[in-house]
């Protein structure tokens, strides 16, 4: 039989709401200042919007997730774990969680390791990779919310399925990517992966 398909999913903004832990605590520590509803959320990086809300709200919009706690409290995407765990029990398919931590990484690094035993467990320990460049890890399907993703690799090894956020639901799909609306048990995710057995 031939090899496993080998599934990355990325955290933040698929696996983890990055962007709606955002936006409550950053609300809540600075209620009198603007703020971005996440309707009108545009590119990628949260901070660079709220900087052009005033230097002072973006200096503010960093220390938010750059916080104790942050990473770690993150909610679950809809359907992300059951989802996850899914898949991870599919016949031929090896799952692995790909990341990339903040470079303030203090508590960003050992939290997301908590995240995931907390929701996920232990032997999860095991599929967990950390890069800052996710062009260089092997893979057949990369599921991530940021639009461009490049680095040493080029092109990577694996297929960009685009997960559907607020911050790119208008952007407009390039090379061979493809696009997952959520983890509901329609939005068709077993297709993606059933289609890249059969290439
Ligand atoms: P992940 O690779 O799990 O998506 O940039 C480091 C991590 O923080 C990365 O995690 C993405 C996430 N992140 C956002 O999702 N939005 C942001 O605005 C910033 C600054 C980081």
């Amino acid at each position: 039989s031939p090899r496993n398909l080998r599934v990355l999913l990325d955290m933040d903004g698929v696996l983890a709401d990055f962007e709606g832990q955002f936006l409550k605590n950053f609300r809540e520590k600075y209620p009198q200042d603007p703020f971005v509803p996440l309707e009108d959320r545009s590119g990628f990086y949260v901070t660079k919007q709220y900087y052009a809300l005033g230097q002072d709200i973006g200096t503010k919009a960093f220390g938010i997730y750059e916080e104790k706690g942050f990473f770690l409290s993150l909610q679950p995407i809809e359907g992300a774990i059951e989802a996850a765990r899914e898949m991870a029990d599919m016949e031929g398919v090896d799952v692995y969680i790909c990341t990339s931590p903040i470079k303030k990484y203090t508590h960003c690094v050992v939290e997301k390791y908590q995240w995931l035993d907390k929701h996920l467990g232990k032997e999860w320990m095991e599929r967990m990779i950390l890069t800052r460049d996710k062009t260089v890890i092997n893979g057949d399907l990369l599921i991530d919310d940021k639009p461009n993703i490049t680095g040493g690799m080029s092109p990577p090894q694996w297929q960009h399925v685009l997960f559907t956020s607020w911050h790119n639901r208008d952007v407009t799909l390039q090379g061979g990517q493809v696009r997952l609306d959520g983890w509901l048990p329609h939005s068709g995710w077993r297709d993606i992966l059933e289609r890249k057995r059969q290439e």
